[in-house]
């Protein structure tokens, strides 16, 4: 059997990083980790070509190659998964899809043969015992949480490591938390499911011999769900497997709680974490107490997140406008956390209710519902009849983002930032391309760029204040242009 293993394509989003990406001459942020996750589970048997609509394009020879199309994705993707959906059909494949906007919607693709719905580790084998007494059925689902301990290493030799800026592994699945608009725990669980630390040290033993030394994207939904397991086995592996090596610097998810554990965050810095992304959300009280984000509820949030960066660990941050308990005052209040906060990474969304999500379900009952969500969760769009007037609230999310992506506000965040950072110790080594970013980042940030006095003030502010922050300088301010890029396509 011949499988190609396909991934649609990202609309040019905030977290697409595409304008960023030109700049180091890598294609897209990270592989599809599930389908590189499912590929482990097929038959060794089974020919397997990736894909991946983010970095390549799907040739006609491809689909004359193939026996069956394994298509993966997110809402995000849907548009792609559409066109991606008819090609296969021209060529008469036969289309087996997974993942998070199938498991979400599969209802919304007539022309798929076989949806092998939520975590592959309990669907894929019956559907695979099936096809082979070719007596597949359409739909396989389950809403078992299987243990992720015999979950097999990704199949690293199908990517091609050249065209990305960071690889990803998962530890875990699943989140303590019950926030009211999240649709982790209906999808993966509340009990966090961890692999075992040999596991983790397997998936990075497969990258480093293959000469990963980039960046690693652990793409847990929390990784400080069970802390215990994770302080006790998982980072004193990481801390030793490290010695000896160079690069591979990690980033991940966690929950604001992490600034109550000074021992984690020693631990996370000198196993090599040097971002994290939160859910800040908002500083409102009433509102984080009307979505149930408890655990950043009656805190200092600028006190916690300065205190994770004095670590060494940079924070990323999401947040959300559109609470029934926002008001219009509250744009400003967005603006003023975020620009303290030196969170330079700030995704800020409209409120969106995810299908499987309790927000859904209360909004379905009050009648404020508009149908499915767009999948990119920064363009503007809800699909929630908002308690304030949608024309103030979209204004006001408009001026929130052109505030915080307004050169002036968003170099003042960088150095914000980097007067509070502690640099990490990780050793990296060269990589041509990274060098090459600075020049190219001099002529286009530097010279073409109209916003350019921004950009040398922060060049020699840092080369002179910090100069072992200088790389992670440029690398913001190429991160400022994407971002300014995609308010301008939105605009
Ligand atoms: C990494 C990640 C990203 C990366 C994607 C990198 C990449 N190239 O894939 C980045 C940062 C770009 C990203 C962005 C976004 N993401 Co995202 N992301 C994740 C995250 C944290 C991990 C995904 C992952 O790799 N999981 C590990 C693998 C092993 O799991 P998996 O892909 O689900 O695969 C398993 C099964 O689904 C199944 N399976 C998967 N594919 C297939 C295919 C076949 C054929 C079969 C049989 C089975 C199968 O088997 C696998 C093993 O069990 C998930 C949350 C999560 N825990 O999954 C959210 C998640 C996928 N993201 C989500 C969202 C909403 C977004 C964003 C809109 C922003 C946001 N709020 O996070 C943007 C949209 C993208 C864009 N550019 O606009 C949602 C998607 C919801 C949905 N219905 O689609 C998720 C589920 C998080 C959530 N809270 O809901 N994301």
């Amino acid at each position: 059997m011949k499988v190609l293993l396909i991934y649609p394509e990202f609309p040019d989003t905030f977290w697409s990083f595409k304008h960023a990406l030109k700049f180091i001459r890598k294609r897209s942020s990270s592989p599809p980790l599930g389908l590189l996750t499912i590929a482990a589970m097929l038959p060794p048997a089974w020919e397997k070509r990736l894909v991946d609509l983010n970095i390549q394009k799907l040739t006609d020879k491809d689909l004359a190659w193939a026996d069956v199309a394994f298509i993966s994705a997110m809402t995000a993707q849907r548009k792609s998964t559409h066109q991606v959906i008819d090609r296969c059909k021209a060529h008469a494949l036969k289309i087996v899809a997974g993942g998070p906007l199938f498991t979400t919607e599969y209802e919304q693709f007539p022309l798929v043969d076989h949806f092998v719905l939520n975590e592959g580790e309990v669907t894929l084998a019956p559907f695979l015992l099936d096809l082979e007494r070719d007596s597949a059925k359409r739909v396989y689902a389950s809403s078992e949480f299987p243990d992720i301990h015999q979950t097999p290493t990704p199949v690293w030799e199908l990517v091609n490591f050249k065209r990305y800026a960071t690889m990803s592994i998962q530890y875990s699945r699943g989140c303590p938390f019950d926030c009211e608009f999240c649709n982790i725990t209906s999808l993966l669980g509340h009990r966090p499911r961890v692999k075992a630390a040999e596991q983790i040290i397997r998936e990075l033993d497969g990258l480093y011999r293959l000469g990963w030394r980039g960046s690693v994207f652990f793409v847990d939904d929390n990784l400080i769900g069970n802390k215990k397991h994770l302080k006790n086995e998982l980072l004193p592996a990481l801390i030793e497997w490290r010695k000896g090596k160079l690069g591979l610097s990690f980033s991940t998810e966690v929950s604001i709680n992490l600034a109550d554990d000074d021992e984690l965050m020693q631990l996370m810095a000198e196993a090599g974490f040097d971002t994290v992304f939160i859910g800040v959300e908002t500083p409102d009280e009433e509102s984080l107490t009307e979505c149930n984000k408890t655990q950043n509820r009656h805190r200092d949030l600028i006190g916690d997140i300065k205190r994770i960066q004095r670590c060494g660990i940079q924070v990323q941050g999401g947040f959300i406008i559109g609470f029934d308990s926002d008001t219009p005052s509250t744009f400003q209040r967005q603006i003023d956390f975020i620009q303290k906060s030196g969170i330079v990474t700030a995704m800020v969304g409209l409120l969106q209710a995810p299908i499987g999500t309790r927000l859904y379900e209360r909004l379905k009952g009050e009648g404020r519902l508009l149908g499915f969500m767009s999948g990119d969760n920064v363009d503007g769009t809800t699909n929630i009849i908002p308690r304030m007037n949608i024309d103030v609230l979209s204004k006001g999310y408009q001026t929130v983002i052109d505030t915080l992506y307004a050169p002036k506000n968003y170099y003042a965040r960088v150095k914000t930032f980097l007067k509070e950072f502690k640099a990490p110790r990780l050793k990296a080594p060269i990589d041509f391309q990274y060098l090459l970013a600075l020049p190219r980042s001099i002529l286009h940030l530097g010279i073409l760029d109209k916003e350019r006095v921004y950009y040398w003030k922060l060049f020699f502010w840092t080369l002179f204040r910090k100069p072992r922050l200088f790389p992670l300088a440029i690398t913001f301010a190429i991160y400022g242009y994407h971002f300014r890029q995609i308010c301008s396509l939105r605009g």
